[in-house]
């Protein structure tokens, strides 16, 4: 049995969805690649609105099912951003993390010195506190884990290294990084690197890592870059350790969600199902996710919409081939 079931409602959200927000969202070019977090018993999704300048916004939707999101009418305004120092031409592809009696959102963040990793803190998603954009030269697919480890936060990165001459910075690990207080980050190690020649020759992480009994189920995206005219994203899953997730308990020989829907497959960029934000419905007393607790997957399709396909934690655990 797949361990990920695409809803028929797909894609769940479209640039029909989004109002328009004068001056610079009229008729948006694309939506996806949405941060989620369950904030009480709304489901909230972080959007990525490009506009036909291809300018990023980023945009709340709520819903109360999970399935059908209503767009705020006002894009996330994170003050500050025009003063760290540099222009930052976008920020984009948002990963939403509750910690700390709130929610954290990560960001990339393109700077004229490559791509940064912002962070801010929001309570109610409509003010937001900017910690930083952190130090690192090049790093992209930042997420805070939703748990403090003897008072550090962690965060899974990937340093950019730009493999191909002439392509955009991409990279092939998936590293720890440390911090005291969100807003100084100090590189830890390596978690695990991309598989040349297979389905995840460069990787990123996800959606924030989901805490169970069996250890950190982390959902990635892989790259596989060997078809000559076409990357294909794809997603798959690995478990880290709970103690110590620079050790891989785990990780799927194959994909678990792959391009195969038109809407996946045509686009603004083709070929790409990209996982970014997972809600996981039911945890035990102690909040650790169950074999049998409910999630729902949200991920960009094609650079243009954004799609959910549901499952359990303990499907997707058995994806898991133990390292
Ligand atoms: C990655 C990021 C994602 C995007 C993906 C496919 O490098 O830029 O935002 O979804 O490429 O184009």
């Amino acid at each position: 049995m797949r361990p990920l079931v695409r809803s028929a409602d797909n894609p769940i959200l479209t640039t029909m969805d989004i109002p328009p927000m004068p001056p610079d969202i009229r008729d948006p070019s694309s939506v996806f690649n949405p941060g989620a977090v369950r904030w009480g018993d709304r489901y909230m999704l972080m959007l990525r609105v490009q506009t036909r300048g291809r300018r990023t916004r980023l945009v709340m939707a709520e819903s109360g099912n999970g399935r059908e999101f209503t767009v705020w009418r006002e894009p996330v305004h994170i003050p500050g951003l025009d003063s760290v120092g540099e222009t930052v031409h976008h920020v984009y592809d948002p990963r939403l993390t509750a910690l700390d009696d709130g929610f954290v959102v990560m960001f990339a963040a393109d700077t004229e010195s490559g791509c940064r990793l912002g962070t801010a803190r929001t309570r109610d998603f409509r003010t937001f506190e900017l910690l930083g954009l952190g130090e690192h030269p090049d790093i992209r697919n930042g997420v805070v884990f939703p748990a403090r480890f003897g008072g550090s936060y962690l965060r899974l990165d990937r340093p950019n290294r730009s493999l191909e001459p002439g392509e955009p910075p991409s990279g092939d690990a998936i590293c720890v990084s440390e911090s005291p207080d969100l807003v100084n980050w100090e590189p830890r190690g390596e978690v695990m690197r991309g598989r040349p020649r297979y389905w995840d020759e460069r990787i990123g992480a996800g959606p924030p890592p989901v805490r169970t009994r069996h250890g950190w189920l982390l959902v990635y995206h892989g790259i596989a870059t060997h078809f000559g005219s076409v990357n294909i994203y794809q997603a798959g899953v690995a478990l880290l350790d709970l103690e110590d997730p620079l050790r891989v308990v785990g990780r799927s020989r194959d994909n678990v969600l792959e391009p195969r829907k038109m809407y996946e497959l045509v686009g603004q960029v083709p070929n790409v199902v990209f996982p970014s934000g997972m809600i996981v419905d039911d945890v035990d007393d102690e909040g650790f996710a169950t074999d049998e607790s409910k999630l729902r997957l949200y991920y960009g399709a094609a650079d243009s919409t954004v799609c959910l396909a549901t499952g359990t934690v303990g499907g997707l655990l058995s994806a898991v081939d133990r390292a």
